[in-house]
């Protein structure tokens, strides 16, 4: 007898619907088995031990499993990570029981029941501008940010487009390319001695090219700036998104601007050097958290934030590599994930030591793997090459979807 038996990975509900309904299942047993066939793992950092005992018991009652510290059940320790391991269904069930004890298990459910809710799904957006410029992030349909530096000293294009009809004939090609946003940057923020500029050098350097490119191209623009002052008279003249690499956390008047604004806001990820007291990915996603806070508090609605780990920011070349390949933690914080790897040097030094011009390949890599991994906005300075490994590997993610 030959079985064939195969090993499926289930990440969503509407996958397990679509298997059920493969084999045959009657529509009902699909509602009550749907829940059962996917299995998420959740960890949570930090949970007071008492919290973490309840947890426990309520999960393993229903046939889960939370896993604590040595150290929790006897309260020697105040408190601790938790791994939670169950199926949707076990969740449900553990998590309304949760939403009526003390402890502050009601607000963990709810994050719990967020985060899952997040992973289940990449989230949808759709803005338009008051010039009537339009942007859909949409599940399987990845968005290139073309990049346009105007920096002398730009690591990648070596300054190649700091003229201001040289920069605006980059940009016109770049939407022939396929470039759905153009990122406009006009001070390099290469963490290996790029130089450091001030507010009103930058705004010298932006606001003309910015004025002229907002009418050569017909497709959002995005300004590359941590600064407030900068962003401020970038959004005056018509700039469609601001980027901040340094996640509003880096000029307190940011947040204040991007929400006065009304626009969309990227939120990246960076830190000075390279040293992590905990796991990388926890550190990123409690710093972007920080930043979803920062942002909400000052009034910018969580549909307009976007969120970007920071690849090449206060990360090691493994890091970026530890980064690439855990993506999808991500998810769970519920933004669009925007993801920069072109030509970094992560990528020459994986490939034995490779100059920018040559890091193409090793780019699209990083492209194909960040889609499948939940990543909606790819930063790119080969946008038609990019554009191709994207609209591919939507093609294939998409086909995943429907014929598994
Ligand atoms: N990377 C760079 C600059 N801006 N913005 C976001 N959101 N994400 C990134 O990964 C990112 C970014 C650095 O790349 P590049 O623009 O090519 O180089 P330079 O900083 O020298 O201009």
């Amino acid at each position: 007898m030959n079985f064939n038996p195969r090993v499926l990975k289930i990440g969503s509900e509407e996958d397990a619907r679509a298997e059920l309904a493969k084999i045959g299942c009657d529509p009902l047993g699909i509602n009550i088995m749907s829940g059962k066939a996917v299995f998420q793992t959740v960890k949570l950092e930090n949970v007071p031990a008492k919290a973490a005992n309840l947890l426990k018991q309520t999960f393993l009652a229903k046939g889960g499993e939370a896993a604590v510290a040595r150290g929790t059940a006897d309260l020697t320790i105040a408190a601790t990570d938790v791994l939670v391991a169950a199926t949707l269904k076990q969740y449900r069930l553990a998590l309304a029981q949760l939403k009526m004890q003390p402890w502050g298990l009601p607000q963990l459910a709810e994050a719990i029941e967020a985060a899952l809710k997040a992973a289940e799904r990449l989230p949808e957006r759709h803005y338009s501008w008051k010039d009537g410029r339009t942007l859909a992030i949409r599940p399987r349909h990845s968005v290139i940010m073309g990049i346009l530096n105007i920096t002398p000293d730009s690591f990648s294009d070596g300054g190649k487009f700091n003229t201001l009809d040289k920069a605006l004939r980059h940009a016109e090609q770049l939407v022939k390319d396929g470039a759905d946003i153009i990122d406009l940057g006009a001070e390099s923020t290469r963490p290996y001695g790029a130089a450091k500029i001030s507010a009103a050098e930058e705004e010298e350097r932006l606001l003309p090219v910015l004025a002229r490119l907002l009418s050569a191209v017909p497709v959002p623009v995005s300004v590359d700036t941590y600064k407030a002052s900068v962003a401020d008279e970038a959004l005056r003249l018509g700039a469609h998104i601001i980027n901040d690499v340094w996640g509003l956390q880096g000029d307190p008047a940011m947040a204040e601007v991007a929400a006065r604004h009304g626009v969309p806001v990227v939120v990246m990820h960076n830190q000075n050097g390279t040293v992590y007291e905990r796991d990388i990915m926890a550190e990123i996603a409690a710093f972007l958290r920080k930043s979803i806070a920062i942002g909400e508090n000052a009034g910018i609605p969580l549909e307009h934030i976007l969120i970007d780990p920071g690849i090449g920011f206060g990360k090691t070349a493994a890091d970026n590599l530890t980064v690439l390949s855990r993506l999808d933690e991500l998810a769970a914080l519920g933004c669009p994930l925007l993801l920069g790897t072109s030509r970094k040097r992560f990528i020459g030094e994986a490939l034995g030591g490779l100059p920018p011009e040559d890091r193409g390949e090793g780019t699209a890599a990083t492209v194909a793997l960040g889609i499948a991994k939940g990543a909606r906005i790819l930063r790119v300075h080969d946008v038609k090459a990019m554009a191709r490994v994207a609209r591919m590997t939507d093609a294939i993610t998409q086909e995943v979807m429907t014929n598994g």
